[in-house]
């Protein structure tokens, strides 16, 4: 470049942009996340798994990603939908076998895509023979492998208030579960069939690295890291405050990005990944991190993670809890995303979703599923992708699927769900009350079959589905999805090659537009003399973007991408209608 004063130098800036751009072969990579049980069943038992997967290679290929992350398929007994491991080096056998998994790997390389594996070492399940042992005596050389501690001074166990603290766990009740036969509690910060793994011992963490290598010896290409930021405790316990209203303490900060958090994860990069040749990703997910806290995990200096699954804007439409739905403000997400932009624009590395497993569907929440379903999924994906960061698409976002029409409690099958009700109903609350709370938010809504055609179970599977359909398969499919140009698939998969194709959405820097702007989210990308402007009216009314600065260029610019047709010559230019998402290109 010629700001670049002598041809030696260019030369050296450039390898080493090319060393790091090897490393962060992620930046201009699309993920696509896989929930097994519901993805696609071969076998007919109504449960989705690996050979099924296997046979949607070609599908993921077409889409264009770059990375598969499945979540977990290790044994597991299922109370909290595989997320809580018997055995970290097989497979679920309802999933399938090992041979299965090394075949739909080398599948997913052949087509030049990658593998990610769910790790999840913030807890085991009971069922793992780590925990049974540890369960077994007190001096069993295991039993300090996980949290074990007696009842409060003066109290013994089973009576009210005995927990050795006042913790409450996410899936209901108390964090700590009494074991009569040694008397003794154990810390479950999710499901009492999920005991936390005590990382203060250093077998436990030697244990968990040998198991990592051995997944990366097989092959696999890194990993999506459960709550991982709750793996260090502050050892000292302390009650957490009790929120009025709320019958447990708050222990979050006695357990998120705890005292020896970076030691720990620096420590897992070292004696995992250290000195391994190969381009892998890892991503921790990470509940209450900060932008400053996600500015030290990410730092590539300190190799720790290659970026973080952080919170906020998942959170910005809840009260005291995520079952106290309120309307989003288009404001309060503008000013969170574009923090985090800017927090992390040096230094580190943003991931990107609007969805996952354990999110009701984006155009459901965020977006219009009725009359504007196809162009406010397209807009959601819009903004999405044109973020600086890694895009995640959840199956079925890229459809634009809904959330599940959820009736009565039998139709509930998530852990946190069917606790939260006979907890609320067992405190008094209405049935009907909780119902309409839980609609909305249960995990459930994310977990319906992936909706691959109109037929009788939307070609899922010929048995009878683990979980409902969603009625609405006949008509949001993944088969009339590719055979309609104007699809939300055929625009998710425009997004996915415009990353590949356009370094300026991978690399450019970010700049928030008009943040006081109750309709819409403007904001450009610049590389070079490359830049882009997006513009998203996320409302159902028609919105006028010509405060933006530049207003009169931009109007004659390249329109990249949109999912309206292009304004006609009588048109404002920059007036949008209803839930209109455009993306607009100049070169300076
Ligand atoms: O989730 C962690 C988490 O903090 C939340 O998303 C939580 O599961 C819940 O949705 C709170 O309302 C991870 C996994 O993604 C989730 O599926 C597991 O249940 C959980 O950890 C425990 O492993």
């Amino acid at each position: 470049m010629s700001d670049i004063g002598s041809t030696g130098q260019a030369a050296t800036t450039q390898a080493t942009t090319a060393v790091e751009d090897d490393r962060q072969w992620w930046k201009s990579a699309v993920v696509y996340q896989i929930y097994p049980r519901s993805f696609a069943d071969s076998d007919g038992d109504g449960i989705g798994d690996l050979p099924g997967i296997a046979a949607k290679v070609g599908y993921l290929a077409d889409l264009g990603v770059d990375v598969i992350w499945l979540s977990p398929v290790y044994p597991s007994p299922q109370d909290d939908g595989g997320y809580d491991i018997s055995d970290y080096q097989d497979i679920e056998p309802v999933f399938g076998t090992l041979a299965d998994f090394d075949r739909l790997l080398a599948a997913v390389h052949e087509r030049g895509m990658k593998l990610v594996m769910d790790l999840v070492v913030n807890h085991t399940s009971d069922e793992h023979p780590w925990f049974v042992e540890s369960r077994s005596s007190k001096d069993n050389p295991k039993r300090d492998w996980y949290w074990w501690r007696p009842p409060r001074d003066g109290m013994v166990g089973g009576m009210p208030g005995a927990e050795p603290t006042n913790w409450g766990s996410a899936f209901s009740g108390s964090a700590w579960q009494y074991d009569e036969a040694s008397g003794e509690f154990y810390l479950h910060l999710f499901s009492r069939k999920q005991p936390d793994l005590n990382w203060e011992n250093p077998q436990v963490r030697e244990a968990i690295y040998a198991m990592m290598r051995w997944w990366l010896d097989r092959g696999v290409d890194g990993f999506r890291m459960d709550v991982i930021n709750m793996i260090s405790k502050d050892t000292a316990l302390p009650d957490g405050i009790v929120v009025p209203g709320w019958s447990w303490g708050d222990g979050g900060p006695h357990f998120l990005n705890g005292p020896r958090i970076h030691e720990f994860l620096a420590e897992m990069h070292r004696e995992v990944f250290g000195g391994r040749p190969g381009q892998f990703l890892t991503v921790g997910e990470m509940p209450g991190c900060t932008v400053e806290q996600a500015r030290l995990y990410t730092d590539p200096a300190r190799a720790e993670v290659d970026m973080v699954f952080q919170f906020e804007h998942v959170q910005l439409d809840q009260g005291t809890s995520k079952w106290d739905v309120h309307p989003l403000r288009l404001l309060d997400l503008k000013a969170s995303l574009g923090r985090w932009q800017a927090g992390l624009a040096e230094t580190g590395w943003n991931s990107l979703y609007w969805n996952n497993h354990d999110q009701p569907r984006a155009v459901s929440r965020f977006g219009d599923d009725g009359v504007h379903r196809v162009r406010s999924a397209k807009l959601l994906g819009t903004l999405l992708h044109l973020h600086r960061g890694t895009p995640y698409v959840y199956q079925g976002e890229e459809l634009g699927m809904t959330n599940a029409p959820l009736a009565g409690i039998g139709d509930f099958h998530d852990i946190e769900s069917v606790n939260f009700f006979a907890e609320a109903t067992g405190a008094g609350e209405p049935p009907e009350r909780v119902l309409a709370a839980m609609r909305p938010m249960s995990r459930d809504n994310a977990r319906t079959p992936m909706q691959w055609d109109a037929s009788v179970n939307a070609g899922f599977s010929d048995g009878e589905p683990w979980i409902a359909v969603n009625p609405n398969h006949v008509e949001i499919n993944a088969a009339a999805a590719i055979a309609d140009p104007d699809s939300v698939w055929q625009h998710y998969r425009a997004l996915i090659e415009l990353r590949h194709t356009e370094p300026a959405v991978a690399h450019g820097d970010f700049t928030m537009l008009l943040p006081e702007h109750e309709q819409i989210y403007a904001f450009t990308r610049r590389l070079g003399r490359v830049e882009l402007l997006v513009l998203a009216n996320v409302s159902g009314r028609t919105a006028m973007a010509d405060q933006i600065p530049d207003a009169g260029s931009w109007e004659r610019a390249e329109l990249l991408i949109g999912n309206c047709p292009a304004p006609e010559p009588s048109q404002h230019r920059l007036s949008l209608q209803p839930w209109e998402a455009r993306v607009y290109r100049r070169v300076r």
